[in-house]
């Protein structure tokens, strides 16, 4: 029996479900570039280069383990610029009896997928993706009854299923299940060893891909003068290692802290890596795990950085099928503004925005901090479109995919979805940015301002955005005391803070 195996731009492992158990000598891998998949949102010029020169690198890696492969390259005259229409071709040029691929990470290709068998008139079996740790079913037999969900719960039920920190007995390890309370230290001040990140360079595949991108999408956001991302799995080995030696151990200390011109701090930069297949995320987690057991890393660090993976990204990733691909049209608190257009150019004089979306147009990365607190914060307290906020997110960050994006977007950054994420919407004015950030030394605006030329921008926003949505907010018992301080304001001070906000939400049009 002769199979077709597709293999997409995530699924660069080569322990892949659809591979397994296949035969080499009578399997075929189909690797396709395509321009759907390139232009569904305006990916980051990096993002992209990032993504096929992997896919390059990754096809000569599987030729190499003996693998019969077909590789469409976005160039080739006869590309017809969708999986479904390169998967047709390949069924012309290779006439075999079955295809067989793993799920894909987005309800859009999936859809698609579902219509192969009907579509080709061949048998297609879809392979769950056993990169995860919990299956969907699990994830809904976990969920099933439950009024709230809560990652924490869930969690839990990771650490067990895996043994992660965990000590004989099966309980967790120091007694806790959760550090977060100490991982919140704000931005170091004074001279600091900040460990760097490995910066790898261009090879003639990526050099080729580089060269690709900067004509065919000229376009599209971003810069491609940082490029130095890992793009094979031997690289992303190495980045994991240097990780784990120099950033590890202060990872859980300033996993919340921003600085100028660090856009990398304490942080393992291996998302992209670990979402497109080139790490395994629990093998990882061992490593971490192990680390902790040699005294090499504290307990915080350890719980925090495991916690992300098992529990965050497990999670958001069952919200994500289960809710469906009705998920994306949720709008709880009916925001329209368009998006500013500086989210595009890092063009405005506040300085926390400036640094968070100039180093995301530079290198396609911004820390969880940044993501939530500074570029979403800001899009909900202006009342901004969540589809929008979306569609950013997607573009322009190397890690992107909507099972992952869309989640930590409409669901924890914009409240969109209504609480399903997070028991309160993550809405801060400039006080908490400048408790965890030097940002704010290097601003035009004063932070500690309320009102006036000089005020900080997200404190009138702040107040105006629970002022706004307060039929719709005022239930939440974790909103209870700014509400109350909220009422304890009298109708001058409400009136100028409204205004204040008025006229820079003006001004942003
Ligand atoms: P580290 O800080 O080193 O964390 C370690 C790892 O934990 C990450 O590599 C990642 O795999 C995982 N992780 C941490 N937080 C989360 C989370 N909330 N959800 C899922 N995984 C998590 N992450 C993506 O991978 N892709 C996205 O498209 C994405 N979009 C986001 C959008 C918003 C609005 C927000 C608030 C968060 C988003 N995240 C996304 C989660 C998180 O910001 C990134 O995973 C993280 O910043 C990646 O950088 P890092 O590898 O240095 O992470
Ligand atoms: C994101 C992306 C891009 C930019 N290009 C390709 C591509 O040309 N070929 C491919 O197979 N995959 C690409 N991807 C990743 C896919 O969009 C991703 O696999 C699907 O969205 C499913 O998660
Ligand atoms: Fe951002 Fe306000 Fe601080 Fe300026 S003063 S950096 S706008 S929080």
């Amino acid at each position: 029996d002769k199979v077709l195996i597709p293999v997409l731009g995530d699924q660069l492992s080569h322990g892949l479900s659809s591979l397994k158990d296949a035969d080499l000598q009578s399997s075929i891998i189909l690797m396709m570039e395509v321009s759907d998949e390139t232009h569904y949102v305006k990916h980051h010029k990096a993002k992209i280069a990032f993504i096929l020169s992997a896919m390059r690198h990754h096809a000569e890696a599987l030729r190499e383990r003996g693998w019969n492969l077909d590789y469409v390259t976005l160039d080739d005259p006869d590309n017809r610029g969708s999986f479904s229409g390169e998967v047709t071709r390949a069924i012309e040029r290779h006439k075999p009896n079955t295809i067989r691929v793993t799920e894909p990470g987005e309800w859009r290709v999936r859809e698609m997928m579902d219509n192969w068998q009907d579509q080709f008139g061949l048998p297609v079996t879809i392979c769950p993706d056993d990169r995860f740790l919990a299956t969907h079913q699990e994830f809904d037999d976990w969920a099933e009854g439950k009024k709230q969900l809560r990652m924490e719960f869930f969690y839990r039920e990771m650490r067990r299923k895996t043994g992660l920190l965990l000590d004989d007995n099966g309980q967790p390890e120091g007694g806790k299940w959760n550090y977060d309370a100490e991982n919140r230290k704000p931005a170091p001040g004074g001279d600091l060893m900040m460990p760097q990140p490995i910066r790898f360079q261009p090879d003639a595949i990526t050099r080729e891909v580089l060269d690709m991108v900067a004509t065919r999408f000229a376009d599209h956001p971003g810069s491609l003068d940082h490029f130095h991302f890992a793009v094979t799995q031997e690289e992303a080995m190495r980045q994991q290692r240097n990780f784990l030696d120099h950033a590890l151990p202060q990872f859980g200390n300033y996993q919340d802290a921003m600085l100028t011109h660090e856009p990398f701090l304490w942080h393992s930069l291996l998302s992209p890596y670990i979402n497109i297949g080139l790490l395994d995320p629990v093998q990882l987690c061992h490593e971490v795990e192990q680390r902790y057991h040699q005294g090499k890393v504290p307990l915080n660090a350890a719980e925090g950085f495991i916690r992300q993976i098992i529990g965050w990204r497990e999670y958001v990733r069952g919200i994500y099928w289960r809710e469906g691909p009705d998920y994306v049209t949720r709008n709880h608190l009916n925001a329209s503004r368009d998006l500013p257009s500086f989210y595009y150019t890092g063009d405005t004089d506040m300085q926390c925005l400036s640094q968070a979306i100039g180093q995301t147009l530079d290198h396609a990365y911004a820390h969880h901090i940044q993501r939530l607190m500074i570029t979403g914060n800001f899009a909900m307290l202006a009342g901004v479109d969540p589809e929008q906020v979306h569609r950013w997110y997607l573009e322009v960050y190397a890690d992107a995919y909507e099972w992952v994006e869309l989640p930590n977007t409409l669901g924890m950054s914009q409240y969109a979805d209504g609480g399903l994420l997070t028991s309160k919407p993550y809405a801060a004015s400039g006080n908490y940015i400048h408790k965890m950030s030097d940002y704010c030394q290097h601003c035009r605006y004063d932070v500690k301002t309320k009102t006036g030329e000089k005020a900080c921008p997200f404190n009138a926003l702040y107040w105006d955005f629970l002022a706004r949505n307060e039929e719709i907010l005022k239930g939440n018992n974790r909103l209870a005391m700014p509400y109350r301080n909220w009422a304890r304001k009298d109708d001058v001070e409400k009136q100028t803070l409204r205004d204040q906000a008025q006229r820079f939400l003006q001004r942003l049009e």
